[in-house]
């Protein structure tokens, strides 16, 4: 039995992390080979200055920028099995800046010594499954040397993420609009944004949090323009949300509520597409962003192809820990410690799953059912069990405490509940710090720090 996992992000770290402690604990793994395009692992974590084309002209993954700061607590993504306390050996805050984060999941990964199985620098060109024989051919290229190569597994797990290509809608007269227009998946800084004025298009998370980041670094304005719904927070003042645009008149947007006014830059915060150019369109996944996408049983296996495989395909409220649940059931499926049921069977499941998504209607219920869902796979498996009703009233926490205030909401800490820890609170407040690196986030209290916990 050889297994392909294609991407090391988190996702196919945790199968990797799976795979190795079940062999730990006695038990006979399949051989398996992680394909990597980049030269690290992490994922959208292993942050890039580069955007549109990396070194060897390949798209670059990651979407993340430079001062990024963790958007959820890290209460809620915690390993079950490697907390933050044992890798940092003290309490840290509750919304680590990015390094930090990379350095934990880094951490857990480095100790298991599963970097050995990942060939880094090497992207998979495509994938195809043939039917008589059972077996997928992989076929991926090696990027630094251009070399191509083609293999035989006999189960596929794609771990690529899915907020790497944008969504780029257009706009009528955008095309005169002189100054910069970029989707946030290539924005790496607001530094030159100080003392200019900013249209963020969308109200999630990207536009949320980019908004927040040019304010920190003194853009004159945000406007935030929403297709649906507002964000509805109460920003500060030179930051406001508007309905969507209708048109530009160059460096003018007009608003669907008749208003209009003058931009030095555009970033569009209009989420992502699942795509998988290496798959062909009977083993692609194709869904919007949503907490069930179809044709998954279990949320990762495909239903077409019981031995194609999806992790973290899902739009995210737990991000590691789930990816845990996912890595350890499919590594199950694998072993056969858990029966793959027949196509009717898994089916069944998927549509009473189907009918719990379409019945969603507050934030609420979308938490509770991406938490019960990941309860559901630990279940099944010898991954440790935590406390998931704790988990969804950290969840609301968080909710109530970025409308309470959103840009203070990241100084507020919360309890593990792997461990009890109470968050540290950071030396200096998320709104004052512009330095993100982790050996500014690891030092003892600064002499400069500014708020929290100075
Ligand atoms: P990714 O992290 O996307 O990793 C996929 C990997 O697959 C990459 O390393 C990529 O290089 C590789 N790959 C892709 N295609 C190929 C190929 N053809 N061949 C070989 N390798 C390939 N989550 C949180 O918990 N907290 C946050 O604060 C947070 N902030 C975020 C901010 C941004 C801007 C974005 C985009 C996401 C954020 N997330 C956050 C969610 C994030 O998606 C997850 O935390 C996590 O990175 C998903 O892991 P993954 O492994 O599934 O995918
Ligand atoms: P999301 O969460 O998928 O949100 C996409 C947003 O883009 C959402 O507000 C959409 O509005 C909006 N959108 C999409 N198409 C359009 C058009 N044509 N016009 C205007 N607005 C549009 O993506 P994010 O990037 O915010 O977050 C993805 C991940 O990155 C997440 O895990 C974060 O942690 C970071 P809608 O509400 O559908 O009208």
């Amino acid at each position: 039995m050889r297994v392909a996992i294609i991407g090391a992000g988190p996702s196919g770290m945790a199968q990797m992390r799976a795979f190795e402690a079940a062999s730990r604990a006695g038990e006979e793994i399949p051989e398996f080979v992680c394909f990597e395009k980049q030269s690290d692992w992490g994922g959208q974590w292993n942050y890039t200055w580069r955007t549109g084309l990396d070194e060897h002209g390949e798209p670059v993954h990651s979407s993340m920028y430079r001062n990024l700061w963790s958007n959820g607590p890290k209460e809620v993504l915690e390993f079950a099995d490697y907390t933050f306390d044992e890798h940092f050996g003290r309490p840290i805050s509750s919304y680590p800046p990015r390094p930090v984060l990379w350095d934990y999941i880094s951490g857990r990964v480095e100790k298991s010594g599963v970097r050995q199985h990942v060939r880094f620098s090497t992207v998979v060109r495509w994938v195809d499954y043939d039917d008589a024989a059972e077996q997928f051919t992989v076929t991926s290229e090696d990027l630094p040397s251009g070399t191509t190569t083609s293999e035989t597994f006999d189960r596929v797990i794609v771990g690529v993420g899915h907020f790497s290509f944008p969504r780029m809608p257009d706009f009528d007269g955008i095309e005169t609009f002189p100054g910069r227009v970029m989707h946030a998946h290539d924005f790496r800084g607001a530094e030159d944004l100080a003392g200019r004025d900013l249209l963020v298009i969308g109200s999630s998370y990207s536009a949320e949090d980019i908004g927040s980041q040019a304010h920190k670094m003194g853009a004159r304005s945000v406007t935030a323009s929403y297709r649906t719904a507002p964000m509805g927070y109460e920003w500060p003042d030179g930051f406001e949300e508007k309905p969507l645009v209708l048109r530009f008149e160059g460096s003018t947007a007009h608003f669907a509520d008749g208003t209009s006014r003058e931009f030095d830059a555009v970033v569009m915060c209009t989420g992502y597409l699942h795509k998988y150019p290496f798959l062909p369109d009977d083993l692609a996944l194709d869904s919007p962003n949503n907490v069930y996408p179809a044709g998954l049983y279990k949320g990762v296996v495909w239903q077409r192809n019981p031995h194609l495989f999806y992790l973290g395909a899902q739009d995210q409220w737990l991000t590691f820990n789930m990816f845990d649940a996912q890595a350890w059931f499919v590594r199950d499926l694998i072993l056969g410690k858990i029966e793959m049921p027949p196509a009717e069977e898994r089916q069944a499941d998927i549509d009473t799953w189907l009918a719990r998504f379409e019945a969603i209607e507050t934030v609420a219920d979308e938490v509770r059912f991406q938490v019960e869902y990941t309860g559901e796979l630990i279940e099944a498996t010898d991954y440790p069990m935590f406390d998931l009703e704790e988990v969804i009233e950290i969840f609301l926490a968080w909710k109530r405490d970025k409308k309470d205030d959103i840009m203070g909401y990241r100084d507020r800490t919360y309890r593990s509940v792997m461990t009890g820890t109470i968050a540290a609170t950071h030396h200096t407040r998320w709104v004052d710090e512009l330095d993100d690196s982790i050996a500014r986030y690891l030092a003892p209290v600064p002499t400069d720090a500014v708020g929290a916990g100075a």
